[in-house]
C-alpha cells in the first residue's frame, strides 16, 4: 500500500483497503467435489489427473442382479480403490420397467433394495435414476399416468434410499434418448411431486445443451439439485476438448447456492482429464 495514501487516510484507510480482498475470497464459487464416471480401475488416472473421486454404475459394480459371494470380492477391489466411490449411474435396467402396461414396481424394489445395501458398504452418496429404457414411454402410453406410476415408485423409493443412507437423483435426459423427463423444469416438477428428501433432481449439462435448455433454468429448481454431469455439446467429450463455455451454467449453479459434485460422463480419454478439471475450475471461478 501506498505510503503517503495511508498516512492520509489513517487506519480507516486500513480497513478500507482490505475489504475488496476479503470480499472477493467470499465470491469465489466451486463445486464441491470434481470426479468422473468410470469403471474403478481406472481411479489411478483419474486421482493423477486431479479427480476426487469415482463415479461407477449399478448395473456393472453393484450388480445388484449377482450374489453376494459375487459381489465379496467386487467389495474388496472397492476397499483397495485409490479415490473414493461416491455416486453411481446406469441404475436399473430396460427389463424392469417403471412405467407403463408392464410396469414391475415390486421387482424395481427388491433390486434397489440390493443396489442400495451394497452402496453403503462402499459409501456411495448418490445414485443417479436416468435408466431410459426403464423409464422410457411405450407406444402411445399417457405421460400424465407414466408421471403418476413415476411418482409413486419414488415415493417407495425414497425411504428404502433414506434407510441406507443414499440419495436417488433423477436424470433429466436428451429427448433423443428418452421420451419421458427431458428438461430440468420436467424433472423438477417430479421430485417436488415426490417430496422426499433422499430423492433429488440432477442436472446433466451435456443434456441441457443437446435440448436447448436455458441455463437460467436451473435458477427456477436450484434447491433441488443434489449433483451434476458435464460434457460438451457436440461430440459429448471432456471440456477443454472443443473450448465449450459452461460458465452461463456454472453462474446459474452459484446463484442457486449449489453445492454439490459434478462428474465427467461422456467420451473421454485419460489424457484429456487434467484439462478438463481446469477448464472445470477456472470457468467456476470466473462466474
Ligand atoms: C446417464 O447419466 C446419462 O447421462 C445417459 O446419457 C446415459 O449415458
Ligand atoms: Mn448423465
Amino acid at each position: 500500500m501506498n505510503r503517503r495514501w495511508f498516512t492520509s487516510h489513517g487506519s480507516a484507510g486500513l480497513l478500507l483497503a482490505t475489504v475488496p480482498v476479503a470480499w472477493s475470497k467470499a465470491e469465489t464459487w466451486s463445486f464441491k467435489a470434481l470426479g468422473a464416471c468410470s469403471p474403478l480401475n481406472n481411479a489411478e488416472a483419474i486421482k493423477a489427473a486431479g479427480g476426487e473421486y469415482v463415479e461407477e454404475s449399478v448395473r456393472g459394480f453393484l450388480k445388484p442382479s449377482q450374489p453376494d459371494t459375487e459381489w465379496q470380492k467386487i467389495l474388496a477391489e472397492a476397499k483397495a480403490c485409490p479415490l473414493p466411490i461416491l455416486a453411481c449411474n446406469n441404475f436399473i435396467p430396460g427389463s424392469l420397467k417403471s412405467t407403463g402396461e408392464g410396469a414391475n414396481h415390486e421387482g424395481i424394489l427388491q433390486y434397489v433394495e440390493t443396489a442400495f445395501k451394497r452402496a453403503q458398504q462402499v459409501g456411495i452418496k448418490v445414485i443417479v435414476f436416468g435408466s431410459s429404457g426403464s423409464r422410457r414411454l411405450e407406444g402411445d402410453f399417457p405421460k400424465e399416468q407414466a408421471s403418476e406410476q413415476f411418482v409413486a415408485l419414488l415415493k417407495k423409493m425414497g425411504p428404502l434410499a433414506q434407510l441406507y443412507g443414499v440419495t436417488i437423483v433423477v436424470e433429466p435426459l436428451r429427448r433423443q434418448e428418452c421420451n419421458f423427463i427431458n428438461t430440468v423444469v420436467e424433472g423438477a416438477a417430479i421430485v417436488e411431486k415426490v417430496n422426499h428428501p433422499h430423492i433429488r433432481l440432477l442436472f446433466d449439462i451435456y443434456h441441457m445443451l443437446q435440448n436447448g435448455e436455458d441455463p437460467n433454468d436451473l435458477k427456477k429448481i436450484g434447491p433441488l439439485l443434489a449433483h451434476g454431469h458435464i460434457a460438451e455439446k457436440e461430440k459429448r467429450s471432456a471440456p477443454g476438448v472443443m473450448g465449450d463455455d459452461f460458465r452461463p451454467f456454472f453462474a446459474a449453479l452459484k446463484a442457486t447456492g449449489y453445492s454439490g459434485r459434478i462428474s465427467i460422463e461422456g467420451r473421454w480419454e485419460n489424457t484429456d482429464l487434467p484439462k478438463a478439471y481446469n477448464v472445470i475450475r477456472e470457468q467456476a471461478r470466473e462466474v
